[in-house]
């Protein structure tokens, strides 16, 4: 029987998982200038690690992963999967990987860093205390509002807000798809938020920076109270505020008015737990007004496990509908 071992340490950050990949990655399959061309090579080459990583019966169905990867422009390089893709950013993710590497002695216990993902470089401030990371801060890529998309959902007419901040976000109020956020309710939110993302990525948005047709990936619903649920993926809950999600927020307020540069907000996710951020700072770029948003939270290592992927094992992986 031949055996392939995957080492890897997983975090939770508020709630939601980072399971990052330490060890058992050949490094053909990473092979590339930038982490999104390491990305793309493993997503061609290797996606069947990423299965066996995040969906069962190894993982399960919100299950969330992240490589790190070597990069000369940056501190450390990673990019971020699910059970059903890939994500270009991720600020959960961000937050457990940076936790973990500096907590099991992978990175060293500096204050300030920068980090290369898919989407771009994000600078990163560490709050340490006895060996442990009390705190993570990002501030994320460039992040704007693109457009309103108008969808009927449910004989109702609904507003999609889409926002890019690492990924392509629809922000939608919950009571506009009759859903109320409470940790209970959110599955509530899955099949109305995937239906909305299906409508709204049928309308064919544009991206007025990039001029690029957008996929929207996540939708994040908000309610009074600076309460949200992001679905993304095949209908994974983010357990976390989400931190791209609260970046889309952030930067979604701002250009309403409703937040000033450095005014901070704590966003709560569905199991309670919190996301602070801010504006840091604005410009123009392409004649769309763009935010530097910062969020910050708290991760937690759960373990640390060596999983086997066996020749004998027929059975490979899958999520149950
Ligand atoms: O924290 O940015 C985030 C995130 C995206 C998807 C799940 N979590």
């Amino acid at each position: 029987m031949e055996r392939t071992e995957f080492i890897t340490v997983d975090t939770h950050t508020g709630g939601e998982p980072t399971r990052i990949v330490l060890d058992g990655v050949e490094a053909d399959t990473l092979s590339g200038e930038t982490v999104r061309e390491k990305r793309d090579r493993f997503a061609a080459t290797a996606d069947n690690i990423r299965k066996l990583l995040m969906q069962e019966p190894r993982g399960h169905a919100d299950m969330f992963g992240a490589v790190p990867v070597p990069t000369d422009r940056a501190d450390l390089g990673v990019f971020f999967m699910d059970t059903d893709g890939y994500l270009d950013m991720c600020g959960h993710g961000l937050i457990g990987v940076v936790t973990a590497l500096i907590e099991q002695g992978e990175l060293p216990e500096t204050p300030e860093l920068t980090v290369e993902t898919p989407a771009g470089l994000v600078d990163v401030t560490v709050e340490i205390a006895d060996g442990v990371v009390r705190r993570v801060a990002f501030e994320n890529v460039d992040s704007y509002v693109c457009e309103t998309v108008p969808v009927e959902q449910d004989g109702n007419p609904v507003e999609a807000r889409i926002v890019y901040s690492g990924n392509y976000f629809a922000v939608v109020d919950a009571d506009s798809l009759g859903v109320t956020l409470d940790g209970e309710y959110a599955t509530q939110c899955i099949e109305p938020a995937l239906e909305l993302r299906r409508a709204v990525n049928d309308a064919t948005p544009e991206d007025p920076v990039t001029g690029a047709r957008v996929a929207v990936s996540a939708v994040e619903l908000t309610a009074s109270g600076d309460r949200s649920c992001v679905v993304f993926a095949d209908g994974s809950v983010d357990r976390s505020p989400c931190g791209t999600g609260t970046c889309a927020r952030l930067t979604l307020h701002h250009a309403d008015g409703g937040l000033a540069i450095g005014e901070r907000v704590e966003v709560t996710g569905p199991v309670g737990s919190t996301f602070e951020g801010y504006i840091s700072d604005t410009s123009v770029v392409n004649g769309v007004t763009v935010t530097s948003p910062v969020v910050s939270g708290t991760a937690h290592i759960t373990g640390e496990h060596t999983f086997y992927r066996t020749d004998d094992d027929t059975l490979g992986s899958f999520t149950l509908a």
